[in-house]
């Protein structure tokens, strides 16, 4: 389908639901085609089959939308801190390429394309609004024409949003902005109700959070930005993309902070069925863009896609392999299994961890720096030993 022919994101949220993607760093992190650290795309050029069939999974299980494989693919982030990704490409190099897989496959449904930009370390290190705008403008002028939408996603500071969403409009796609911050608000003390109101006045058409919480934790925070903007008269669409880690103990930096972030994380993966509660709680809250961020798998979404199948008329692709709550299981060789092909076995299940020592709740970092601290400026060259033998002295503290 010719991407003019397809109908268009707010029409689709004026009519219905938009089911959006899951995480791509983190899933492509672990398949070994993305670098923990400075967590850049450049995958879209090195590895497009990954970044390809990724989208794929995606779109089977339902999403609506490809976002473009372009998160962190500014020029500044591409050579923070010895990064190479930066002596390689160029952000533009890189939104390019993510733009094409992501329309490619976005054609073999009905899926919109979306470019995204997010926090980026010129801001962290206070360089201020003109330089900020201008590493936002390179890559939207690569989206402007390549993609149905932008997302303004990944901002933990108010301001930053503001600018990146005012980038945006100099365009005329629709703009959808979300933070990943949580129920304490931004990271310089503003709260979610308030980021919202200020997103919402900054010209967004779809509001609300990602990353950083679990479903769950998202959504009281996003309770609190419904109230705002309601207080205010204002209504744009909402829209959450969460974890798919379970995050009860985090604080206000959300899952960074946890000590596990990010490479022991896999005790907290959400089940199937915790995605088919949060897609109902969500939708029950008014949200009308329903996706996730990291951990956030293609099955994840599959349910999401089951849990508002009614809502949405169809069920996605993926659901050929996969019975409403595991019915299928009729068919298993072993008759307690095939017990287990009930919704009623899987919807209060509480499922073990295996891990007789592990605890239920960790204890976050809670360094308390944000930007404006001397120790979030960045460089391009990369860390010393030196530097990181001060964090590891801190840390062990
Ligand atoms: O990859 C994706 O799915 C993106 N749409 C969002 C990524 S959210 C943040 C990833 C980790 C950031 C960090 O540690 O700096
Ligand atoms: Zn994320």
């Amino acid at each position: 389908m010719a991407p003019n022919t397809k109908k268009n994101l707010l029409d689709r949220l004026k009519d219905g639901v938009v089911i959006g993607d899951g995480g791509f760093v983190f899933s492509l992190e672990k398949r070994g085609y993305v670098k923990a650290g400075p967590w850049t795309p450049e995958a879209a050029v090195e590895h497009p089959d990954a970044v390809r069939n990724l989208h794929r999974e995606f779109l089977r299980a339902g999403s609506d939308v490809m976002q473009a494989f372009t998160f962190y693919a500014s020029d500044d982030k591409l050579i923070n801190r010895g990064n190479e990704a930066g002596q390689l490409y160029t952000g533009s190099d890189i939104n390019e390429a993510a733009c094409k897989i992501a329309r490619e496959v976005a054609n073999e449904g009905d899926a919109l394309v979306a470019g995204g930009i997010s926090q980026t370390p010129t801001y962290l290190s206070g360089k201020g609004k003109e330089a900020v705008k201008t590493e936002f403008r390179k890559q939207v002028e690569v989206f402007k024409t390549k993609t149905d939408f932008l997302i303004c996603e990944y901002f933990e500071h108010i301001e930053e949003m503001e600018w990146a969403i005012q980038v945006c409009k100099e365009t005329n796609l629709p703009v959808a902005a979300t933070m990943c911050i949580g129920p304490e608000g931004d990271m310089h003390n503003i709260s979610a109700g308030d980021c919202a109101v200020r997103m919402a006045q900054a010209g967004a058409d779809v509001v609300g959070l990602n990353c950083h919480y679990d479903p769950f934790k998202m959504l009281e925070a996003i309770a609190q930005m419904k109230s705002a903007l309601d207080a205010k008269g204002l209504k744009p669409y909402l829209m959450t993309q969460p974890l798919a880690f379970h995050t009860p103990d985090a604080q206000k930096q959300g899952f960074i902070d946890l000590p596990e972030f990010p490479f022991a994380l896999e005790p907290r993966v959400c089940t199937r069925w915790d995605m088919q509660r949060y897609a109902r709680e969500a939708y029950d809250l008014g949200v009308r863009y329903i996706g996730g961020c990291c951990g956030f798998e293609s099955y994840h979404i599959r349910a999401v896609s089951e849990e508002l199948a009614k809502e949405r008329g169809k069920l996605p692709e993926s659901s050929k392999k996969h019975d409403p709550w595991g019915e299928g299981l009729r068919m298993h060789t072993k008759p307690w299994v095939r017990a287990r092909a009930r919704k009623s076995y899987w919807e209060y299940l509480n499922p073990a961890t295996g891990r007789p020592f592990s605890a239920a709740y960790s204890k976050p970092d809670n360094w308390g720096v944000t930007a404006g601290s001397e120790e979030l400026k960045q460089k391009a060259e990369s860390t010393t030993n030196e530097e990181l033998q001060k964090v590891f002295n801190r840390s062990a503290k």
